[in-house]
This record gives structure tokens, C-alpha cells and sequence, in this order.
């Protein structure tokens, strides 16, 4: 095929899709990437951060990353990699913590947490023993301290949940912690709560956190694939080293070859938002969530599930499966949860106040029977 073919039909496909700037998308944990992100993935395409003897400038780059998430993790001396996202990032973390502590098996979960802990258990052989929610469908910290025993090799938290945005009590589990593995999923709230005002702490200075995933192709706003794993002691990803013979090189990630591109996209977003500017997103995205949460509770047939703690909203509808089918009928991409009972809104950077009235408009008339 002729390149101009096939960029065409790249485009008259990818067109059927809808994007970002639609205002539909309301459900995704993704935004639109930066122009000049994109550019700085193109500049490092051909490279491989697996390689860093071809490659040593990607690893500096990755190196300074990592700083800056030490920083905003108030911790100078963690470890980690820019891994393809959460998923990765969590199994990175418990394949962690079981070369740490070979002898035990059991992990405590709680049940509102990413599918991705499943996966980890199943492909490590791990027992979960599940964590009840408390009534704010947060993990019960009761239910985790009677469960805690010598069989327990890691305690997992979530910082922002799947379908209603809840962060776990990090704190209080912390401090049950002192000699087992802490993991604190902070996939999607890692980029928000650091920069939001009076926010529950979930950083290295809890002392007993041994790793954090913290994703920035989530509210990072960086292009996909980009998630990260931090480790608090520069020791660990050292367990899981692998020295092939035929390489003049080790690797301590899971994954093996890794995009250059993405760590370079990285490095633009973040030194391109820098603190000021994320805390800017952060502050624009609350509002924004507020102003929906006072729009539903105008409205009868509506309800709120619980007050969000970042910017995810959980919203009960009557009669919820009639109620999602006409909203995706209508072009909305919205989720429903089966456990809460609730449509789920996502309100990332692009789901702005004129969405929001959109959406409102729609639920209303939907409400209606029209
Ligand atoms: N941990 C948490 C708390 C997550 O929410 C997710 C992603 C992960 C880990 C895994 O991250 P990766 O998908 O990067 O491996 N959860 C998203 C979600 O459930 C996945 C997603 C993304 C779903 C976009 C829909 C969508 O349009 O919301």
C-alpha cells in the first residue's frame, strides 16, 4: 500500500472513534496528551530504555523523572521505572514484595480495589483474603487489623478507586504495618492529591509504604503507555534483577524492552506543568466536580453516592440499566458499576462545565421519558 494510502485509512478509521475534545468521553481515566508530548514521543521512537549501554540518555531522563516523583512524594532516595501502567506498576509491586518475603502468601485487598491486584495473586500464586468496605466504601481498617497475621505478606490500599474515586485510610493502615509490605495503588489519586488542599497523606513520609504505583497517562495527562512503580528502598527492585548472559546489561523491570518514548513524554509533561501547573488541573477538576455534584442534587432521581473525595463521582439514577442504555444511546461514554449501583464520571481535565450541562441536560430528559 502507498504511504498516503495508508495513512488515510489510518485516519478514516481512528475518525469512527470518538475523541476527547467530543465531550462525551466521561467515564475514561485518560485525556488528551499535549501536542509537544507527542513530539517529544516521536523524538525518542526508536529508542529502547531497556538498552541503557545504546541508550543512557533515556535512563537519565527516567532518573529524573523518578527525582521528581521523590519530590512530590517527599522522599529523595526511591527507586522505580516508567512502567506501561497500573496494571504493571502493581504487579511490579507485589512481585516485589514476594522476593522480600518468600516464605508467605496471603495479600489483604480490599474489594473495591483494581482488577490488576487479581491478576497480580493469579499470576504469582498469592492468596487474597479480601477486605471488607466500610459504609464509605472505604477498606475497613477493623476488618484489616483482625485479618493481619504471620501468613500476611503485603496489605494493599487504593488511593482513588476504580468506580467511586475513595482513598482508602492510608494513615491508619500504615501504622499497621510495621513489618509487611505496604502497597498503595495510587494509580489514579497519585496525581491529584498531592496537589489538592488539606488531602489525606498517601506518600513515603508514612513510614511503612513500601510502594507506590502512580500513573502519568491517568490524571497525569500524559499520552498511554505511561504508568510508574516507586519503591521507597533503592534495594528492592533488586530482588528482582535478571543478568542474561548474552547481555552486557541487567534489568529489574517486568516488562522487558521499554518505550524511550514514553519516559521522554513524561519528562515534557511534567516539567511542562510542573507543580504550579498540576495543582492548577487539580484545583480546575474539583471545581468542576463540585459544580456537577450541586447540579445532581438539584434533581429528582438523582443522587450523589458518597461526597467525592477527588474527582470521580458516582451518580444513582432511577431505574439505572434504562437510564445508561439512553445516555449511551444518546453517544455518552459512561460506565455502570454493579456493586454501588452507580453511573460513574470521571471528571478529568477535559469534562468541562458545558459537558457537565450536557450531561445534565440529557439525565434530565431521560428522567423525563423523553
Ligand atoms: N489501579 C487503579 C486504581 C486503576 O483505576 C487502574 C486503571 C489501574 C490500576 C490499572 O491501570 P492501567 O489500565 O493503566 O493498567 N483503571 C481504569 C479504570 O478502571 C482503566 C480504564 C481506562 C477503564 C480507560 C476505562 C477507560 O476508558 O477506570
Amino acid at each position: 500500500m502507498e504511504k498516503d494510502r495508508i495513512i488515510k485509512r489510518l485516519k478514516d478509521i481512528r475518525a469512527k472513534d470518538p475523541k476527547f475534545s467530543d465531550g462525551r468521553i466521561i467515564a475514561s481515566v485518560s485525556t488528551e496528551p499535549f501536542d509537544f508530548a507527542v513530539e517529544a514521543f516521536k523524538i525518542f521512537s526508536d529508542t529502547n530504555a531497556l538498552d541503557v549501554n545504546i541508550f543512557p540518555g533515556v535512563k537519565q531522563l527516567e532518573r529524573e523523572v523518578i527525582d521528581w516523583f521523590g519530590t512530590i512524594l517527599k522522599n529523595q532516595m526511591i527507586d522505580g521505572y516508567i512502567t506501561t501502567g497500573g496494571t504493571e506498576g502493581n504487579v511490579a509491586a507485589l512481585f516485589v514484595a514476594k522476593k522480600l518475603n518468600p516464605g508467605r502468601r496471603e495479600i489483604l485487598v480490599p474489594e473495591s480495589a483494581h482488577y490488576s491486584i487479581k491478576r497480580a495473586a493469579d499470576l504469582m500464586d498469592l492468596k487474597i483474603n479480601w477486605v471488607k468496605l466500610d459504609e464509605n466504601f472505604r477498606a475497613d481498617i477493623g476488618d484489616i487489623e483482625s485479618k493481619i497475621s504471620e501468613k500476611t505478606l503485603a496489605v494493599v490500599a487504593t488511593a482513588g478507586t476504580s468506580s467511586l474515586g475513595v482513598i482508602d485510610p492510608v494513615e491508619e493502615i500504615n501504622s499497621l504495618c510495621d513489618d509487611i509490605f505496604f502497597h498503595v495503588d495510587a494509580a489514579f489519586g497519585g496525581f491529584v492529591l498531592p496537589f489538592m488542599e488539606n488531602a489525606p497523606c498517601i506518600d513515603f513520609s508514612l513510614e511503612n509504604i513500601d510502594s507506590i504505583t502512580i500513573d502519568p497517562h491517568k490524571m497525569g495527562m500524559n499520552l498511554i503507555p505511561a504508568g510508574a512503580i516507586l519503591f521507597r528502598d533503592k534495594s528492592y527492585l533488586k530482588k528482582i534483577k535478571i543478568s542474561p548472559s548474552y547481555l552486557s546489561f541487567s534489568t529489574n523491570t517486568v516488562s522487558g524492552s521499554r518505550s524511550g518514548g514514553a519516559i521522554a513524554s513524561v519528562w515534557a509533561t511534567i516539567n511542562y506543568l510542573g507543580f504550579d501547573g498540576y495543582r492548577r488541573v487539580v484545583k480546575e477538576c474539583m471545581e468542576n466536580t463540585r459544580f456537577l455534584c450541586r447540579e445532581i442534587d438539584k434533581i429528582e432521581g438523582l443522587e450523589v453516592v458518597k461526597k467525592p473525595d477527588i474527582n470521580v463521582v458516582g451518580i444513582r439514577i432511577r431505574d439505572m440499566e434504562t437510564a445508561y442504555s439512553r445516555l449511551v444511546e444518546r453517544g455518552w461514554d459512561i460506565l455502570a458499576d454493579s456493586r454501588s449501583g452507580s453511573l460513574r464520571v470521571v471528571v478529568m481535565p477535559h469534562v468541562t462545565k458545558p459537558v457537565i450541562r450536557n450531561l445534565i441536560k440529557d439525565m434530565k430528559e431521560i428522567l423525563a421519558g423523553d
